[in-house]
């Protein structure tokens, strides 16, 4: 049986057997100073504000029993995962895989390439390192969804119009039935998250679902 979501563009028929949470990329490196964002020149202030509403996001699915699963932008130490294209990309003042104050930037293992601790992943949540933006270039996680089942995806992270917009188009590509809740994402730039959401909805629906959390934890409703 489904659950009815409200949201963007029409209700989002949350199947509770088939449903996982994908927090994308809360990574020191794009929310903390020192690291891959800061280096952009971005303003990494914002994206620290939406860590309340993705714990809470969190917390709920851990209560329902429902699967949570991270992601990691990260590339290999000896960078072989990373095209040459994405190093030299963005004239940063570092570039991927040079080392900052938490260590090289955005690569597996170094501490800037940890999930905040605040929304550390618990015993048993799958923590994916994806090379790419999307979630299913080089993860092998479609594989792995599809093991458990899973047809339905529900959105969180940083950030909006990249990694986060990439992955619910490729899931959407899929055939997974995507929801993004609006107040646990967050761009580095108000204007790219505001036409993000708007455009995944728009259309009827082309990319997927958007919502707020509180209209998830309304409709989903106490500790079950
Ligand atoms: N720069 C930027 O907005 N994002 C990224 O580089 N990666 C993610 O979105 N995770």
């Amino acid at each position: 049986m489904t659950i009815e979501i409200p949201a963007q563009p029409y209700p989002y028929p949350l199947d509770p057997a088939h449903t996982a949470l994908v927090v994308i990329d809360m990574q020191r490196d794009f929310i903390e100073k020192g690291g891959f964002g800061d280096s952009l020149g971005n303003d990494v202030a914002r994206l620290e504000a939406i860590i309340p509403t993705t714990a809470a996001l969190i917390a709920l699915f851990r209560r329902q029993g429902w699967p949570v699963i991270h992601t990691r932008e990260a590339h290999k130490p000896d960078l072989s995962n990373c095209p040459p294209s994405k190093i030299r990309r963005g004239n940063p003042t570092l570039h991927i895989g040079e080392t900052g104050a938490m260590g090289r930037l955005l690569i597996a293992g170094e501490p800037g390439n940890q999930i905040v601790d605040a929304l550390a992943p618990a015993e048993g949540e799958i923590v994916i390192d994806k090379p790419g933006k999307g979630m299913f270039w080089d993860t092998g996680i479609h594989e792995r969804l599809q093991a458990m089942g899973i047809t339905h995806l529900v959105f969180a992270g940083v950030t909006t119009e990249v990694c986060v917009q990439t992955s619910m188009r490729e899931a959407n590509d899929r055939g997974y039935e995507c929801l993004l809740i609006e107040d646990a994402t967050e761009s580095y730039f108000a204007e790219f998250k505001h036409a993000t959401v708007k455009m995944i909805a728009a259309q009827g629906g082309i990319v997927g679902w958007v919502t707020p959390l509180s209209e998830l934890d309304r409709a989903v409703g106490a500790p079950g």
